[in-house]
């Protein structure tokens, strides 16, 4: 990807009026909405509240502590036009969790939806670089008297845009920093190549656009093409249900739990879908199948991480193998890596390597060295390739099960939990054993109403896949530990309770 040496993500904006699309929709939420024209006034009298009200310098960070609003959307490109470095929060996080957010990534302003403002008051107190907390309603105030034609401050191509934090299956959370050409390049990959939306599309979803998966999917995916994005301000999948149906939207962005909750509600609502994408974590078999069974679409599955961006593995529309994750998106490279680092060809299973147009760079994190090695980025995932070169998720590399000397992947006995017709949600893991050195253990979430005895689903998983994968401790639980994200986290159920 070419970008000239002068690029500011917010051109998305511009050049989304100059293609003439200035009068389309661009934002639909409950009572209104609000066009391309009037998202670029929006974002630009933000830019120009930001440097001339507070004193923002291009390059200072900015956090953004706010649920999906209507308001949300315009303050990211607002902050990315007046120069300044993105830091999303997801809207759950507690005083301590944010203060240290805070001080990594050197704060000195933050845009907070009021009713959040007194959290970001207490992270205040051990955050010295925080100097200004603007919250929604005085944005706002501010923004009426603005003038509404703040050209775009003409960053490099290359100058920090977004500095996205992983919310951490495990450890402290990392910050990912991304440049303005990594945002245009996110959508010039899989967006362009994979989704291929057209100016009548209109997006939804679950992910925060805190999440750089639901930045693209909410923010630069549909402004790249002219189409429309709807804020879902509301939680709930029958709420989500309804908004799909209200707005007629076509190209949804959810994780499988999402898509597993949204097959319990009237699926008449969904009939406007044509683009399901799932991504966050691995999307099991049974749940793609089912979904194909009820809608008439494969869903798009795709792996992505907060250090490349977005999606760099997926299929394509026209090119799904179920069950498979797919190729590389195109202008990426995928590879897998041998016990002993070397890249390899054919079929077989290893690390998977990625490398790119984005890429890998921790904000002051020694962990840098885990994720990049001789210019591939090693994402910690196992997959296997086969011999058309389709990737096949094996599991998290630290989630592969040794038992009694045989490799067992965990997502691979969940698919076949999955596929019982009591099991709602479930998690296996390695625990430790004195005889085969690691067992295998599924925490499993019945469905309502439904029972079922471990001996029913031991027999159920050693009819589907190869017996000795079965589970042999089963523990039933009300739900499972996820992150803000969605990302189960595994080694909370390896904790000894
Ligand atoms: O987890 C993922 O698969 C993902 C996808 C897109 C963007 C970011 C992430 C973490």
């Amino acid at each position: 990807l070419q970008f000239p040496s002068r690029y500011n993500a917010s051109s998305i904006l511009d050049a989304a009026i100059a293609s003439g699309h200035g009068a389309r929709n661009a934002v639909l939420f409950s009572s209104a909405t609000l066009t391309y024209e009037m998202l670029l006034r929006e974002a630009s009298r933000i830019a120009h509240v930001l440097m001339h009200e507070y004193g923002l310098v291009p390059g200072n960070r900015v956090l953004i502590h706010s649920s999906n609003t209507r308001l949300s959307i315009a303050v990211w490109w607002g902050v990315f036009r007046a120069g300044g470095v993105a830091v999303g929060t997801m809207p759950m996080l507690r005083p301590h969790e944010l203060a240290l957010i805070l001080n990594k990534a050197q704060i000195s302003h933050a845009i907070v939806d009021s009713h959040r403002a007194t959290e970001l008051e207490q992270a205040r107190a051990d955050a010295p670089p925080l100097k200004h907390i603007i919250s929604t309603d005085d944005l706002e105030r501010r923004m009426a008297n603005a003038p509404n034609d703040f050209h775009a401050v003409p960053t490099a191509a290359d100058d920090p845009a977004l500095i996205a934090f992983t919310s951490g299956t495990t450890g402290t959370p990392k910050g990912c920093v991304h440049f303005h050409r990594d945002i245009a390049a996110m959508a010039e990959t899989f967006s362009r190549h994979v989704l291929q939306p057209k100016p009548a599309d209109i997006f939804i979803g679950t992910p925060p656009l805190a999440f750089t998966f639901g930045l693209g999917a909410g923010v630069i995916f549909p402004a790249s093409a002219g189409a429309a994005t709807v804020i879902c301000d509301k939680p709930g999948f029958d709420v989500l249900a309804d908004t799909i149906a209200q707005h007629k939207a076509t190209t949804l962005f959810t994780s499988p739990t999402g898509y597993r909750a949204l097959m319990k509600q009237d699926m008449a609502k969904l009939a406007s879908l044509h683009t399901c994408v799932s991504a966050g974590e691995h999307l099991p078999r049974a749940t793609s199948d089912q979904w194909f069974e009820r809608t008439g679409i494969r869903i798009i599955d795709g792996i992505g991480s907060t250090e490349m961006i977005h999606i760099f593995v997926s299929a394509r529309a026209d090119d799904i193998r179920p069950g498979a994750t797919g190729k590389a998106v195109p202008g990426y490279e995928a590879t897998l890596l041998s016990d002993s680092d070397e890249p390899f060809d054919g079929e077989g299973e290893g690390r998977l390597a990625i490398r790119g147009p984005t890429g890998c760079r921790y904000l002051a994190d020694e962990r840098q060295k885990n994720y990049v090695a001789n210019g591939w980025n090693v994402t910690g995932d196992i997959y296997r390739r086969d011999a058309d070169g389709y990737f096949w998720y094996v599991s998290r590399a630290d989630d592969m099960i040794i038992s009694s000397g045989y490799n067992i992947g965990a997502p691979e006995v969940e698919n076949a939990l999955l596929t019982h017709d009591a099991v709602a949600e479930c998690a296996v893991i390695g625990a430790p054993d004195e005889q085969r050195g690691q067992i295998v253990k599924a925490f499993v979430v019945l469905k309502p109403g439904v029972s079922a005895d471990e001996r029913a689903l031991q027999d159920h998983v050693k009819a589907t896949i190869a017996p000795y994968k079965y589970p042999r401790a089963i523990q039933f639980v009300a739900e499972l530990p996820k992150t803000h994200t969605g990302k189960l986290q595994r080694f909370k159920l390896r904790e000894p309770s």
